[in-house]
């Protein structure tokens, strides 16, 4: 049975571009795409549902493919203190930041922290977003790991979404193994990933490259842990200064490196080589006023799929709003607002692994889109936050989204 889907326009992001077609059509066979192209060329069919979508703009589902959604408590005690002057590190150094999250995700029961994820995933439902990529990494035990990546497979239970988990269990040293970071590492490779991925509840696997988290050595050890057991891998890396975690996530194929203000054209070139993904955070680079801006000229030279994510965490980027990150990725990273569109769509999806099924609108997809009512594609990045009238179509079916 076919479904028709007319009088509208469409940003297909077929190749990473806006690739529009006006006066579109787009015929849908159970969940995915059987046909796209002007309507004057439609082939005849009987199409059972016909659907008038009003001269609405059709661009693919968005994707947010980096957010840490799910966590305990709320950090806004520490952004007055960094109005007041007190650095991110000091606030680390003084049991804030990461480890305060820690604590309060302990604390929280599943069923607590499913109620404030739900909340939180709503909001970016509500935008357009169909797929979302949620990360674990305020657990820091095996116990606590174990109840942040059921609350990530529960969301994608109970929503209209496809929720992909990442295990970032190597996000932080834990306070009791303080001073002991390698053997914290030994328990993160040897007990945490192999029990979590054997009980299914890990998608991809991910590190904080950092002098805050990690070093590179130590990564690495995370990374073959991960291809031991078969998991893609992704990384924090480059955010604050230049420890080439970038060219280390490249050597292990990465599905993404993420943050990468302090990358160089060795790691670009790296990253070109492997194929990993560029995924852009002007959320944190925002909140923490950082200045280094990413290689975003030696990415595009170098022919690197550019992401744009939300980063959603309640430390560096409490930010409700995949929208507005596309303004952020124009407005201080310079993105085009056709590059930051191919961010949130097909460069999102290869991203997390999925560019065979999403991220842009193809033949053989899924039908994952929304209906804008907008008069041109750029208007996504353009209009500062606030709610854009729209429809929701996932899995070629209508969706409530709130
Ligand atoms: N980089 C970040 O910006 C977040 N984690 C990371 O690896 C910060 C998370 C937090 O501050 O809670
Ligand atoms: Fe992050």
């Amino acid at each position: 049975m076919q479904s028709l889907w007319f009088n509208c326009h469409a940003a297909t992001m077929a190749g990473g571009r806006y690739s529009i077609i006006e006066d579109v059509a787009l015929v849908t066979e159970g969940v995915h795409i059987a046909w796209i192209g002007p309507r004057a060329e439609l082939p005849a069919g009987d199409y059972v549902e016909r659907y008038d979508l009003d001269g609405a703009w059709l661009t693919p589902g968005l994707i947010d493919c980096h957010t840490h959604l799910v966590f305990g408590g709320d950090r806004s005690g520490e952004f007055e203190q960094r109005l007041e002057g007190v650095s991110y590190a000091e606030i680390a150094a003084n049991g804030g930041g990461i480890a305060s999250t820690v604590r309060a995700t302990r604390e929280a029961s599943e069923d607590e922290l499913l109620s404030d994820a739900l909340r939180r995933a709503r909001q970016l439902l509500r935008e357009g977003v169909t797929t979302l990529e949620v990360k674990s990494g305020y657990g820091l035990d095996l116990a606590s790991e174990r109840k942040m990546l059921r609350v990530i497979r529960r969301l994608g239970e109970m929503l209209p979404l496809t929720v992909r988990a990442t295990c970032l269990a190597a996000h932080a040293v834990p306070p009791e193994y303080a001073g002991r970071a390698d053997a914290y590492i030994e328990l993160v490779c040897c007990e945490i990933l192999p029990a979590l991925a054997a009980e299914g509840l890990v998608d991809a696997v991910d590190a904080f490259c950092e002098h805050l988290g990690f070093s590179p050595a130590q990564v690495e050890r995370v990374f073959a842990a991960a291809q031991a057991l078969g998991l893609p891998v992704k990384l924090h890396a480059e955010q604050l200064s230049a420890l080439h975690g970038a060219s280390l996530a490249a050597r292990y194929r990465a599905l993404s490196a993420d943050h990468l203000e302090y990358m160089d054209e060795a790691d670009v070139v790296a990253m070109a080589e492997a194929g990993s993904v560029a995924v852009l955070l002007p959320g944190a680079f925002y909140l923490l006023r950082e200045t280094r801006l990413p290689p975003i000229e030696l990415l595009r030279r170098h022919g690197v799929a550019m992401a744009v994510a939300s980063d959603l965490n309640p430390g560096t980027s409490p930010a409700l709003s995949l929208r507005l990150m596309l303004n952020m990725a124009c407005t201080l990273f310079r993105l085009t607002p056709e590059e930051a569109l191919a961010g949130v769509t097909l460069h999102a999806a290869k991203a997390l692994g999925l560019a065979a099924s999403r991220g842009s609108l193809e033949v053989g997809k899924v039908a994952d889109f929304v209906a804008w009512d907008i008069q041109r594609p750029a208007e996504l990045a353009y209009w500062l936050g606030g709610d854009l009238p729209k429809r929701v179509i996932r899995h070629a079916q209508e969706i409530d989204h709130g």
